[in-house]
């Protein structure tokens, strides 16, 4: 059996279609993408809609029900009758229709709009403690321009009394969904959505979202830097002056590096690496390339051999808000004469002074390293840092007192912008410089 024929072989066997009116148009041509069927209609129409067999387009023609046909595309008697007479299934192939889904109905969200909770919760709350008076809207006030969602909002239980004052809680004051769209505007804690001032939603969100574009358009006539990108090279050109050379190594490795930097299959570490099928796997560190490049070095440059490498690393992450699962990580080693704790604590702190980040040095343990000097801004760690020789180095042909620091730079981001989320200065389609993009 076959499943019901796709959208495409219904648009192409009758050359009709059918608009969400239910009128028949007559098809010039169509073009086919991935996922999207594009229509060209005989009255000069185009529209785009997914390619698929469930949606309500191909279902509407196969059911074969018009309402009226479309003067301007002259349809001929037979091309209509050709519709009503479902002549689009193949002879010889019988077809199945796929059970109805009991789920909801997929919402369509217009740009602007934000989906409403499956409950429209009314805003009141009595029992609220820091409450704001709101006057209510009368149902006729809701205009045209307002957005689907802030219709919805004002057609809520509470806002069906027309011109009635109700207290609400400054807390409630926004849908949970109106709430996460706000956070998703603001780049970091510049208004208290709790503050019992604020503007009503749809006001709120215009202000911000022209504020938002603004600053896209600012940087786009302005700097044209991504700042994850910069901060890479305000590290480097800092790192360079500081006399390290930097190293650009390949982000595939191999997997046993893994294994040689003491982190054996039942470690979490291990557990959170992103194994490829050729027993390579994508670096969640540069240590053991930067070990590699100490061992060949220390043959070919005086000492105190100093280098780093930024560049992306990959780990398997559950914790969301200050970890990704694909980050950039700086780290910088010395190797040689002064590769002591106190010269290792003066580069962390000259490092953090030249990118103007506070910070606080803590002790603890690494199952790679044991003893580490942890760099801390607050309850974040910025960086591991570490005084060596450890015993692992004997694994990669170093015998040489070393220091070394690995920061996320994502992390530094998030410090410097005080964002709340570490994506918004990570690579992402979803924000640009901590702005989000779906504007
Ligand atoms: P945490 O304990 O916070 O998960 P970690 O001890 O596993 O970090 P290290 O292996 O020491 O991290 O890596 C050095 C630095 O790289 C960290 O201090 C942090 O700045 C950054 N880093 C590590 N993992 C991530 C991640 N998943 N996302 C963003 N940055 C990370
Ligand atoms: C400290 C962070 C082993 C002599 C080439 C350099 C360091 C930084 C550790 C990183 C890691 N280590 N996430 O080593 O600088 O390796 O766990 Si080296």
């Amino acid at each position: 059996m076959a499943d019901r024929p796709t959208l495409e072989r219904l648009v192409k066997l009758n050359n009709v279609w059918l608009s969400r009116k239910d009128v028949l148009h007559g098809v010039k041509t169509y073009d086919v993408s991935v996922k999207k069927i594009r229509i060209h209609t005989d009255c000069g129409e185009v529209i785009t809609v997914s390619n698929s067999r469930s949606s309500a387009s191909a279902r509407a023609l196969r059911n074969s029900k018009y309402r009226k046909v479309c003067k301007l595309c002259k349809l001929s008697d037979e091309r209509v009758n050709r519709f009503v007479a479902k002549d689009f299934y193949d002879p010889g192939i019988t077809y199945v229709e796929a059970p109805v889904k009991k789920s909801a109905p997929k919402k369509v969200l217009k740009k602007g709009q934000v989906e409403q909770p499956a409950a429209a919760a009314p805003s009141t709350n009595l029992a609220g403690s820091s409450s704001a008076v709101v006057q209510t809207q009368p149902l006729a006030s809701v205009t045209a321009s307002q957005s689907p969602a802030s219709a919805t909002a004002s057609q809520s239980p509470t806002a069906k009394k027309p011109e009635e004052s109700v207290i609400v809680s400054a807390k409630d004051k926004f849908s949970p969904s109106q709430r996460k769209r706000l956070e998703t505007l603001l780049v970091s804690d510049e208004i208290d959505l709790d503050s019992p001032d604020l503007p009503p939603f749809e006001e709120l969100e215009a202000e911000l979202v022209s504020k938002r574009k603004a600053e896209l358009v600012d940087i786009y006539e302005n700097s044209r830097e991504h700042m994850l990108a910069k901060l890479e090279r305000d590290i480097s050109a800092f790192l360079i002056s500081k006399g390290f050379i930097e190293i650009k190594s390949s982000i595939l490795i191999p997997e046993e590096y893994i294994i040689k930097m003491g982190i054996d299959k039942d470690a979490e570490l291990s557990k959170q690496v992103f194994r490829t099928d050729d027993g390579k796997c994508l670096r969640p560190m540069l240590a053991p390339v930067l070990y590699n490049y100490l061992h060949r070095f220390d043959k070919v440059m005086p000492d105190p051999l100093k280098i780093f490498e930024i560049g992306p690393c990959y780990r398997k992450e559950s914790d969301g808000s200050s970890h990704l699962e694909e980050f950039t990580m700086v780290n910088f080693c010395q190797m040689g004469e002064g590769s002591t704790r106190e010269s290792l604590i003066q580069l962390i702190d000259e490092f953090l002074a030249h990118l103007g980040i506070s910070y606080e040095i803590e002790g603890d343990e690494s199952v790679v390293y044991g003893a580490t000097v942890e760099v801390m801004h607050g309850d974040l760690e910025l960086s591991s840092a570490v005084v060596g020789p450890v015993p692992m180095d004997m694994d990669w042909g170093v015998s040489k007192p070393w220091i070394g620091a690995g920061f996320g730079l994502e992390r530094l981001l998030k410090v410097r912008h005080n964002f709340k989320n570490i994506k918004r200065g990570s690579r992402s389609e979803y924000y640009y410089n901590g702005i989000h993009t779906n504007l």
